[in-house]
């Protein structure tokens, strides 16, 4: 048992159904429901991120922290690293989550050396096992922070000095063996400072084939000592760097392919890193699912305003009922899960308030799976869209299709066709149907 309780008076969240008005129940979230012959938690496999909800205390450029969490107190660090564990534990099985997603730093602060920071991965990932023994709780994904320490400023395995690429190839060799020492399903790889500011003092190629290298090692390593787990490289296209080399899910499966790391890695698209690139949630996780690589979400939303990665929790039913959609279409997620890579506002500084975020994030991903569900079930939606093909599963379109007619074949059919008639998209039809099922 824990020594103390963080999250007093909080009991554990039920589901009460959408007439509840308790803030603190699911209205549609039943891990037990299910839908398309799969329960819920099933379907979303929801994550925690660590570094979100139990290591960020609220600063930004403009201030520092806001948020006095209890579990940061104790001055000693393999202490406050177990405060911080049994806090993140009684989160998770009061909120009904049973996996997290963690940065090795995230578990413990990273010591002024290599030696000291494994010592310290290897006493708090000890903990964590006699927990995670006498719980529910599993590891969805773990990953190395790549990122935070000013050695990393001009990028970790694109660092151009190889003495930083080589101290990264150390750091991820830990992150690898704490995750499967905690029986991790998968590993992330998010290149937060692989790319570049400046071309004028960039070699583009050499460094992206350093990190196409780098996974190379990092896959065979971790295949080596027996984990089967999937990789996953997660998009984004700017923000810390200009420039990021995996832009989105287009430019990640073209070099996925480049180098040969195909059979071993997936995508975890993340909405607000879509946006960023300028595409929807939706479009990304297509992508992803038409290459046979959607892997993993992570899950949280931006900010119309703004074009930063503000990673606020979801809680638009539109953009998620269209995620849905592709989900139940594409079979679900390979491997992953759905992890909240989202936080609180650094003016949200109640401990309460992560409950409040994740129940909302979580019954909204219900509500739009209910309602992607409803609108495969019952309406015409799929046939809308099958019917614009219609002119490929026959005749000449058939033909085409299997590379039967030529370019001159298609000129003569045009010349006997004429001008084609006029199709309308019914984009507002499809948009209504959306609506009316929400
Ligand atoms: C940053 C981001 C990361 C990754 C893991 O935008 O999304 O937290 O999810 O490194
Ligand atoms: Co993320």
């Amino acid at each position: 048992m824990a020594k103390k309780e963080f999250f007093k008076g909080i009991k554990p969240i039920k589901f009460e159904g959408p007439k509840s008005k308790n803030p603190l129940s699911f209205r549609f979230y039943d891990p037990k429901k299910k839908v398309m012959g799969k329960t819920m938690a099933k379907h979303f496999k929801f994550a925690v991120a660590y570094w979100h909800s139990f290591t960020n205390t609220g600063g930004d450029p403009f201030g520092a922290g806001t948020k006095i969490y209890p579990w940061n107190e104790n001055k000693d660090v393999l202490e406050r690293a177990k405060d911080k564990m049994d806090a993140a534990f009684e989160f998770l099985q009061k909120i009904g989550i049973n996996y997290f997603c963690f940065h090795d730093y995230d578990l413990i602060d990273e010591g002024p050396d290599l030696k000291t920071s494994k010592k310290r991965l290897d006493a708090i990932t000890d903990y964590a096992l006699t927990k995670m023994k006498r719980s529910k709780i599993k590891v969805l994904w773990g990953t190395a922070n790549l990122f935070s320490h000013p050695r990393y400023m001009n990028g970790a395995a694109t660092n151009p000095d190889f003495n930083v690429l080589s101290y990264a190839a150390a750091q991820v060799k830990n992150a690898l063996d704490v995750t499967m020492k905690l029986k991790g399903e998968n590993y992330v790889f998010w290149g937060g400072r692989e790319g570049y500011m400046s071309l004028l003092n960039t070699d583009m190629k050499r460094e992206q084939e350093h990190l196409a290298q780098f996974l190379h090692l990092a896959k065979d390593y971790a295949r080596k000592q027996g984990f089967q787990g999937t990789f996953f490289i997660e998009p984004k296209p700017m923000e810390p760097t200009k420039h990021q080399y995996d832009f989105d899910c287009a430019t990640v499966i073209g070099f996925l392919r480049q180098y040969n790391l195909i059979d071993d890695f997936k995508i975890n698209v993340e909405v607000n890193h879509a946006t960023l690139a300028s595409h929807t949630f939706a479009h990304e996780l297509q992508v992803a699912a038409d290459a046979g690589l959607l892997g993993s979400m992570d899950a949280n939303r931006g900010d119309y305003q703004n074009g930063w990665d503000t990673d606020q929790f979801p809680i638009d039913l539109y953009e998620l009922t269209e995620a849905m959609l592709v989900l139940l279409e594409s079979k679900g997620l390979r491997g992953g899960g759905i992890n909240f890579d989202a936080k609180t506002r650094r003016n949200s500084t109640d401990l309460s308030d992560l409950f409040h975020a994740h129940i909302g994030g979580m019954d909204n991903f219900a509500k739009a799976l209910l309602t992607a569900e409803s609108i495969l079930k019952n309406s015409d939606y799929k046939e809308i869209r099958k019917k614009r093909y219609a002119s490929f599963d026959k005749g000449n379109g058939k033909k085409f299709e299997q590379g039967k007619l030529s370019l001159s074949a298609l000129a003569k059919l045009a010349l006997v066709q004429g001008e084609p008639d006029q199709i309308s998209g019914q984009q507002e039809l499809l948009e209504n149907i959306i609506n009316r099922h929400l």
